[in-house]
């Protein structure tokens, strides 16, 4: 309660001073509040059509987010989008873990914007939602791209179902492209079914391979190599090049195998290094080669409107679903129906034209 004798004394001048360090302090309040402000749609998407990588970052934040109240701006964004994007080529990218798709990414990457190109990379890798683990190792391993200004590399989304993390990558795809970028990799790891979410939204499907101890065929999804529009065996350096050869031998033979693609494009394999770079600039050319073809054919744009339709209804299911389960009343509902189902006391179609009739009340 007693104040301290010094306030009486000369050093209480410095009050005086203090006063501009208060204003200050507000100004850098005022200052954070607006970086901290939300920017408007508007200003979203003007930052894209500028090419700005920090408004187009903010924007795949916002489609990403799980908050209803985000939907509508998402969306807003989207649509603004939507008129300056179609104007890329989508190249997907599987292979299991350790094959070099990091790798291979940075080198291809980096070709590529030394040719010009502007080169977005996305992922769809469900099961990296909760870890986040690839993210640090790619940042190491695609070291040269992120510094790159013509490249900009988003990890995955994350969510709890393929679809939804799918869907995200989808909207990412339209930012990204209306922000001038016109080469867009999208990379899954070759596990489960991402490799078919992949497959859905690109218009180019690599798969990457390393050389085996010679049965090249063993452990791999018939529907991957029939997806593939490219087998590129990886590490094809050292004393490794001989068995690459053979393995390009036997999956060439193999793919000969499969029925002709609508595309009209055979399916080819080719050797590369993502390491020493031999081979990289052939994958380039023969992804050239493809699009040449598919788009004097007309398959390039049939298939992209294939695509939209199936994202039509891919994101009403996903959505529909959502929606249902997140209702409280469902919910409710749902856990009643679940016992009487497990106890034998009503069917689960029964079950599930309760809930749906309740659902559409
Ligand atoms: N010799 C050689 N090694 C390579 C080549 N490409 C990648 N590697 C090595 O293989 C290992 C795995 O490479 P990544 O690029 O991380 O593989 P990934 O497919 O991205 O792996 P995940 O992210 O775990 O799915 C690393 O140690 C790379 O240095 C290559 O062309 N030649
Ligand atoms: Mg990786």
């Amino acid at each position: 309660m007693d104040k301290p004798k010094a306030q009486k004394t000369a050093l209480h001048e410095v009050d005086g001073i203090s006063r501009p360090e208060s204003i200050s302090r507000s100004s850098i309040e005022h200052v954070t509040r607006l970086r901290k402000k939300q920017p408007t749609a508007q200003e979203l998407v003007n930052g894209i059509l500028a090419g700005d990588k920090t408004a187009l970052s903010r924007s795949i934040t916002l489609v990403e987010s799980t908050n209803p109240s985000h939907l509508e701006k998402a969306n807003d964004v989207i649509n603004q989008c939507l008129p300056h994007a179609d104007k890329s080529l989508r190249v997907g990218i599987t292979g299991v873990p350790g094959v070099g798709k990091s790798t291979f990414i940075e080198a291809f990457g980096k070709h590529l914007t030394s040719l010009g190109r502007k080169v977005a990379v996305l992922a769809v890798d469900p099961s990296s939602s909760l870890s986040h683990g690839s993210i640090l190792g790619d940042k190491t391993r695609m070291e040269e791209l992120v510094k790159d200004e013509n490249a900009y590399i988003r990890p995955s989304a994350s969510g709890d179902t393929l679809g939804g993390v799918a869907r995200k990558t989808r909207e990412a795809i339209i930012l990204c492209e209306a922000c001038g970028f016109d080469t867009i990799i999208i990379e899954t790891v070759g596990v489960g079914q991402s490799e078919t979410a992949v497959h859905s939204m690109v218009d180019f499907f690599l798969l990457l391979k390393i050389a085996g101890a010679g049965d090249e065929l063993q452990g791999i999804k018939r529907g991957i190599m029939e997806m593939a529009d490219l087998i590129v065996i990886n590490k094809a350096d050292g004393d490794n090049i001989k068995k690459a050869k053979l393995a390009k031998t036997e999956f060439n033979r193999a793919l000969h195998l499969f029925p002709a693609k609508n595309s009209g494009w055979q399916p080819k394999v080719t050797t590369c290094s993502a390491i020493t770079h031999d081979g990289v600039a052939d994958v380039w050319q023969i992804i050239n080669e493809y699009f040449d073809l598919t788009k004097n054919n007309g398959f390039f744009g049939l298939r992209r409107s294939e695509q939209n339709s199936y994202w039509l209804k891919e994101t009403i299911n996903e959505q529909l679903k959502n929606n249902f389960y997140s209702r409280e009343d469902i919910a409710a509902l749902l856990k009643q129906n679940k016992k009487a189902v497990q106890n034998n006391e009503i069917s689960p179609f029964a079950a599930a034209t309760i809930l749906l009739k309740k659902y559409f009340e």
